[in-house]
């Protein structure tokens, strides 16, 4: 038996085939008036992209090589001035101070050790040169001047005129005057009124008989050597200059 007929009943049957589904044939090039078909139609063209999607979730860092930093940023805005900081460390001790006058800087030990060594010079002064009583020392220099001298004197040694407050400071000024000397009190201000140098009025007196008698302008006070009473007298007689300093 040859080839060819075999084949045409092969088509033949295949046709029948498609045949059989007419009913079903949408496509009128499929659609069967006879017995045979047309060839199935080319595809047609896609239809249009759909809408986007919804978007995914945030990927996972790049592996890439990281790029250079960036310029720095502008300057922000000035801040607040912040709170006080702590007070600082006490600083070293400086150096003395230049006073040309004041000789060599002296701290206060040196100062109470002089002061210390003025007094005993002083009492060693007043015990060898005067007489002391209680916390009083007095002293002369043996001259002969007139009031405003002795008080001038006494000032400079940082002293003052002899003034007696009782019969043992009145003794002890005879005793170291051995002749008429001046005391430290006055009845400039007021005739009659006689009182200290500092102004008050004295409690202690020794009045010679008939004394005070202010004869002619008798203002200040002397000691006789005699008893070591007293007289007024005028300021610008020549007596003796005692002093007293306090010990
Ligand atoms: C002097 C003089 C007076 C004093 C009388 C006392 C003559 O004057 O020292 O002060 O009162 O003597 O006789
Ligand atoms: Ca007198």
């Amino acid at each position: 038996m040859s080839l060819l007929p075999s084949l045409s009943l092969r088509l033949l049957s295949v046709i029948t085939a498609s045949c059989s589904e007419t009913e079903s044939c949408e496509n009128p090039q499929k659609t069967c008036t006879v017995v045979t078909c047309g060839f199935p139609g080319t595809n047609g063209f896609p239809g249009k992209d759909g809408r986007d999607g919804a978007k995914g979730e945030k990927g996972e860092p790049g592996q890439g090589i990281r790029g250079l930093q960036g310029p720095p940023g502008k300057l922000g805005p000035q801040g607040n001035p912040g709170p006080s900081g702590l007070p600082g460390l006490v600083g070293q001790k400086g150096d003395p101070g230049i006073c040309p006058d004041c000789g060599p800087g002296l701290d206060l030990a040196e100062m109470k050790a002089l002061r210390s060594e003025l007094n005993s010079i002083k009492k060693l002064l007043l015990l060898s040169l005067g007489k002391q009583v209680g916390n009083k020392g007095f002293w002369t220099n043996g001259e002969k001047m007139s009031f405003d001298q002795v008080k001038a004197l006494c000032t400079e040694l940082q002293g003052s005129v002899a003034t007696p407050r009782n019969a043992e400071e009145n003794e002890a000024i005879l005793a170291v005057a051995k002749g008429d000397a001046f005391l430290g009190i006055t009845d400039m201000e007021t005739e009659g009124h006689f009182v200290d140098l500092t102004g008050n009025k004295v409690a202690y007196l020794n009045w010679n008989k008939d004394e005070p008698n202010n004869t002619g302008n008798e203002d200040c006070v002397m000691i006789l050597k005699e008893e070591g009473k007293w007289n007024d007298i005028g300021c610008s007689v020549p007596l003796l200059a005692v002093c007293e300093f306090p010990i």
